[in-house]
């Protein structure tokens, strides 16, 4: 397992989600043949456990067929709200994880780990960690994982396994995972696509990825062109956080690449400033920080590290920032440069009497800087920082 993990992207999916609930609601269902619908002619089958899959029955199938195929099989009435329920509590373990987080569906999520291997270890203790923390959270549940470097393959993984598996395709094992599969795993190749490349002998995904990128895009235009980029594994598609409010960021994009660790710093400090002040404002504190970095030729690095203690200061967000920075190779142009606060929590009352006086102090000061910016505008104050001015537009 080894490569280039330009990014550690997981997808994590629930194992029949529904059923496995009412399994672990209902402990006189384990073991059991269980279909989420309702009894009536009409009925589909919502999703069924796994016991019940080893006769055949599949998510979409008419009720009817289903208890043909499984005339034991107990059959539940789905109950929303405490799938709602569940769901919220797996998106939470997700986000004490990382502050990219995208849900897909009720049950799935795409987690962006990029840059946190000194915390998680490497993507399969990842997998396993964020496992067990679903399983505890939810008193049982089971989680299968995909890990990957880019976002179709992760998904495809997350499905290898299952249930209660883990897949990892690290960046060199991509084609020998990929080629093998029906052309039919490809993202937005539906059953009628499906046929197309059939009919034209591309079977499997490796079949189309040896053809050329032109060919696809003669026959089925953009499209295709997307068919063909998946089917060699290129996907730059980022993880894109639902909500906002999980994380404070802040990013800028600059006019001018800059290079080495003394031009970066001051946007760091920027961002810093502005994460910790608007932290301020809603009375929060962050638990953790990520750095941002895109290179001149578009490659998106990010390195993520915890606080020593949840804060709102910019100096201690700062502080870590600039030991992440240690760990890029800041060789190249960088044309972006952010940092997002996670791992998000209310600020405690009263906190202040407890607090060190050097603490005390710097919060005085982080009021005072508030009241300065909030006067004068950002960019008022760069802590001593010569930030040349009209360098980088806010995002
Ligand atoms: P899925 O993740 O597709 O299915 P699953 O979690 O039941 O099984 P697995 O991932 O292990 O293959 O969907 C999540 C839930 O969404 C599922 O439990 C029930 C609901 N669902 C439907 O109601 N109808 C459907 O056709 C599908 C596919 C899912
Ligand atoms: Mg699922």
């Amino acid at each position: 397992m080894t490569g280039d993990w330009q990014r550690i992207i997981l997808h994590a999916d629930m194992d029949a989600f529904f059923a496995a609930v009412e399994q672990l609601d209902r402990p006189e269902l384990r073991g059991r043949p269980v279909v989420i619908g309702s009894r009536s002619p009409r009925s589909v089958v919502s999703t069924c456990s796994y016991e019940a899959r080893v006769f055949g029955v599949r998510s979409a199938m008419p009720m009817t067929r289903a208890l043909t195929l499984c005339p034991h099989a107990d059959v539940v009435e789905p109950r929303m709200k405490r799938y709602a329920e569940v769901s919220s509590v797996i998106m939470e373990v997700f986000d004490r994880f990382s502050p990219l987080v995208e849900p897909l569906s009720i049950d799935e999520a795409f987690i962006d780990m990029s840059g946190a291997t000194r915390i998680f270890g490497p993507p399969r203790q990842m997998a396993g960690s964020l496992r067990q923390a679903v399983k505890e959270a939810t008193g049982g549940l089971t989680v299968s994982v995909g890990v990957a470097s880019t976002k179709f393959v992760a998904k495809v993984a997350s499905d290898m396994n299952k249930p209660d598996g883990v897949t990892v395709v690290a960046p060199d094992e991509v084609t020998g995972f990929l080629w093998p599969l029906p052309v039919s795993r490809i993202w937005g190749v539906g059953p009628k696509a499906q046929a197309q490349l059939e009919s034209l002998g591309m079977r499997r995904i490796g079949d189309v990825a040896v053809r050329p990128r032109t060919e696809l895009a003669q026959r089925f235009g953009v499209h295709g062109e997307q068919i063909w980029l998946l089917a060699n594994g290129i996907d730059e598609r980022e993880v894109e956080a639902e909500y906002e409010a999980k994380s404070v960021g802040r990013e800028f994009t600059l006019e001018e690449d800059v290079r080495g660790r003394p031009a970066i710093i001051p946007h760091l400090l920027r961002s810093a400033d502005a994460i910790a002040r608007s932290l301020r404002r809603s009375n929060m504190t962050a638990g953790a920080v990520r750095v941002k970095l895109k290179t001149a030729d578009f490659r998106l690095l990010t390195r993520q590290g915890g606080l020593p203690r949840p804060t709102s200061s910019a100096p201690e967000l700062m502080a870590v920032a600039l030991s992440l920075l240690d760990r890029f190779d800041l060789s190249c142009a960088f044309r972006l440069v952010g940092m997002t606060a996670f791992a998000l929590a209310p600020l405690p009352p009263q906190e202040d009497l407890f607090l060190p006086a050097e603490v005390r102090r710097q919060r005085k000061l982080d009021g005072a800087v508030d009241r300065v910016l909030e006067k004068f505008g950002d960019g008022a104050l760069w802590r001593g920082c010569d930030l040349p001015r009209g360098n980088g537009d806010d995002k």
